[in-house]
């Protein structure tokens, strides 16, 4: 059962493309698909049948939480707040790291891709791009949902937001949870225009790792 609500989420979150900027979002199709199918039948019989690390383990039919990390199995051995979790890797494998504010972020050339960043709980990534012409922007990224949520968020160089990317849609055929900006980069009358790139990480309690593309393309 859990494994065809996982199914069902995953059709409906495609439903949801593309998750920003586009404003096709708002016609329902979040949550739903679960805390439905009261058929009687166990939840699960074994741990393998629980999918969600919030709640991995098999207890009388129904998935609950951990209390040990003798509980969980790779990919996600730890036990952290009931969850089994990722060890966080940040400092070790994150090759961007530190640039956890814009003071430090990392500056991109406009054909970046980065396969192997990483988020933990209290972790911000910051990118930096700078345009000297109006250039259209591709920023996306992806990452394992079962992971946790990563969000984006675009500013100015005076730090206002001029866009976002939260939803996580969860791709149907490429199960990953995505987040696009698309846009064309607006120029002061004199000098360049300079953006920043802010990843966050709302849920999740252990490593979130994600691959980040970045592309620019001059408008003319
Ligand atoms: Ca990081
Ligand atoms: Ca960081």
């Amino acid at each position: 059962m859990r494994a065809f609500l996982v199914s069902m989420s995953i059709v409906l979150g495609a439903c949801q493309y593309p998750p920003s900027g586009d404003d096709e979002i708002g016609s329902g199709g979040t949550d739903t698909g679960t805390g439905t199918g009261t058929t009687g039948a166990p939840e699960c019989t074994i741990d393998a049948d629980c999918p969600n690390p919030a709640a991995p383990i098999c207890d009388d039919g129904v998935c609950v939480a951990c209390v040990s990390d003798l509980e969980c199995d790779e990919p996600y051995p730890d036990c952290i707040e009931g969850w089994c979790a990722k060890p966080c890797e940040n400092e070790q494998s994150d090759p961007l790291e530190p640039n956890d504010d814009p003071s430090n972020a990392t500056v991109l050339s406009g054909d970046d891709d980065w396969p192997d960043l990483w988020l933990c709980p209290g972790d911000e990534d910051w990118f930096e791009i700078t345009f000297s012409s109006p250039h259209f922007v591709s920023i996306v990224t992806n990452n394992d949902s079962l992971d946790g949520n990563l969000d984006m968020f675009l500013l100015d160089a005076n730090s206002n937001e001029v866009d976002s990317s939260t939803s996580g849609f969860y791709g149907s055929s490429v199960p990953r949870a995505v987040e696009a900006i698309h846009m064309k980069t607006a120029m002061p009358v004199t000098g360049n225009a300079v953006y920043r790139v802010r990843l966050t990480m709302p849920d999740g309690v252990g490593g979130l790792p994600y691959r980040l593309q970045f592309q620019a393309f001059p408008e003319g």
